[in-house]
Order: structure tokens, then sequence, then C-alpha cells
């Protein structure tokens, strides 16, 4: 593989420009009800544009990084996820959020992510509708529309402004431990959120806006930037039961800081989602 493939900071031009083209055909069309299909059941869905924006960003990533690999929720809608192998692999949610962008409630994103030997060296997460960019080359700091942000540090659950999520299956099991969760967190925490996509919880976390974010069910097209994005804010991304954060698992717990992290860990119900179940 050419050097020049792996120039981190070309990708993260390049990746940008094509972020740009993408997000302005999502944020023409946010303002109007949109058709779908579903995909794993009847909240998991799929528009044109999803499909639409996600050739253009993969092809637009081809033409210029011929070897390089990718991993796109489109892609992978046949129920098949590649395996993260260590070539370049660009991670591609094209519009998460989609139920949001559906009903043109302004907050779906596109978020991409670069892995390189299995380290996210780029993470890029962009609400068009909103113009909301959060940005993180790994070593170089987050931004936010091209200035620096950090996490707000909070360390107490009682201070903490916590998001999380449904999910996108009505799966009885899963929905119980999504409800119990909500039902611990009320009574735990200074304020609960669902903002309606993974993407957008976990960067307002880098942001400083909200404190924390858990989720059961993500995939890792949904948190590969926001992770790189929290960490470079100066936060934490580990499993929600405390251990290590693995971008395939499915679960994902970001936050202010290592003590508020393991609070909220430690008072979650626990729930291990299969490798392509909801
Ligand atoms: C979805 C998120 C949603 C989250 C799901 C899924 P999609 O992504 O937006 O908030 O609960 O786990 O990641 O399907 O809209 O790209």
């Amino acid at each position: 593989m050419a050097e020049a493939d792996r120039d981190v900071q070309k990708c993260f031009e390049v990746a940008l420009e094509l972020v740009n083209q993408a997000g302005k055909i999502i944020s023409d069309r946010n303002d109007s009800r949109k058709s779908f299909v579903c995909k794993g059941g009847d909240i998991d869905l799929v528009t044109e544009t999803d499909k639409e924006v996600e050739q253009l960003l993969i092809n637009g990533l081809k033409n210029i990084f011929p070897s390089h690999q990718f991993i796109g929720e489109e892609e992978s809608a046949d129920g098949v996820t590649a395996k993260l192998t260590d070539a370049p692999t660009w991670i591609i949610d094209p519009v998460d959020g989609t139920m949001n962008f559906v009903h043109g409630f302004p907050h779906s994103c596109i978020s991409i992510g670069l892995v390189i030997d299995k380290v996210t060296e780029i993470g890029i997460v962009y609400n068009p509708m909103l113009k909301q960019k959060f940005t993180a080359i790994r070593g170089k700091g987050a931004f936010y529309n091209d200035k620096p942000i950090n996490v707000s540090g909070e360390k107490d659950p009682k201070k903490a402004l916590v998001t999380t999520e449904f999910g996108t299956t009505r799966d009885p099991a899963k929905l119980k431990v999504v409800m119990e969760n909500f039902a611990k967190m009320a009574a735990l925490v200074h304020g609960l959120r669902t903002l309606g996509s993974a993407a957008m919880n976990m960067v307002m976390v880098a942001l400083g806006a909200a404190d924390c974010n858990y989720e059961f069910g993500i995939h890792a097209w949904d948190v590969a930037a926001g992770d790189l994005i929290v960490r470079e804010a100066g936060g934490v991304v580990i499993d929600p039961a405390g251990g290590e954060f693995d971008m395939m698992s499915r679960r994902v717990l970001a936050a202010s800081s290592m003590e508020l992290a393991q609070e909220i860990s430690k008072n979650l119900t626990q729930f291990y989602p299969q490798p392509r179940d909801d």
C-alpha cells in the first residue's frame, strides 16, 4: 500500500470535502416527510438519501484511495457487516438519525471514522441542518466548527446531563432493559435526553453540553467518529459494563470523566446485543 494512502491529513481533507457535498444533499431534503423502507424492523428505517449519500462518500473516497476498505451502514443492510482488518477502513453512517430525517426533525448527521491498524485516526460528525461540524484527528484535539472543544469534566451523576436512545427495535427483551435504565437514570442524574442520533449524542459529550451517553445496540458506524471526538476532547469511552470499549461490540458509554463513566456503568442494567440483532 502506498504511503500516501495512510496520509491522515490528506484523508481528512478529502473526507471533509465529500462530507460538505453530502451535507448539502441532506439539508436540502430535510424539510419534508420522506418515504422509507424498513430494514431490521418497523422502526429501523432507510431512505433513498441514506443510500445516495453513502454511495457519494464511498465512491469519492475510493477514487482517491483505491486500496481503502469500507464499513457502511447501508452496505451492511443485508445483515452482513464487513470484518474490521488492519487496512485503512472508512466506517460510515450516511444519515445517523434516519428516523429524525424522515420526520424533518433537524437532528441527523453524517458520521465518518477512519480506522488504520484498528486505531481510529479521524472522526467527522456533521449535522448540516444546524451547521454543526465536529472533527478530530488522533492526537490533535477535537473541534466544533473549527474551534477547539473540551468535555465538561463533570464527575457527579447528580449534576450530569445524560443522553441515551430507545434504539431501532421493539424487541421486548431489549425494551425492558431500555425502560429499566430510563427509570434508574431519571432517579440518579440531573437530566436525561434522547436526540435520536447516537453520533450526535456522543459529540454533545465532547462539546461539554452533555456529560454522558450510553446505548446498547449501536453499530460501529454510529460510534466510530464520536469515540475519537470524545476522547480528543478529553473524555472517556468505555464498555457500559466498565471495561474497554470495542466499537464492534454494539455497546458504548462515553463520559466527561472516568469517575462519571464508572458511576453510570455501576447503575446500568446490562444488555448484550447479538452481532446483527438490534
Ligand atoms: C440509529 C440512531 C439511533 C440509535 C440507533 C441507531 P440510524 O442510527 O440514530 O438514535 O438509537 O442505535 O444507531 O439507523 O438512524 O443511522
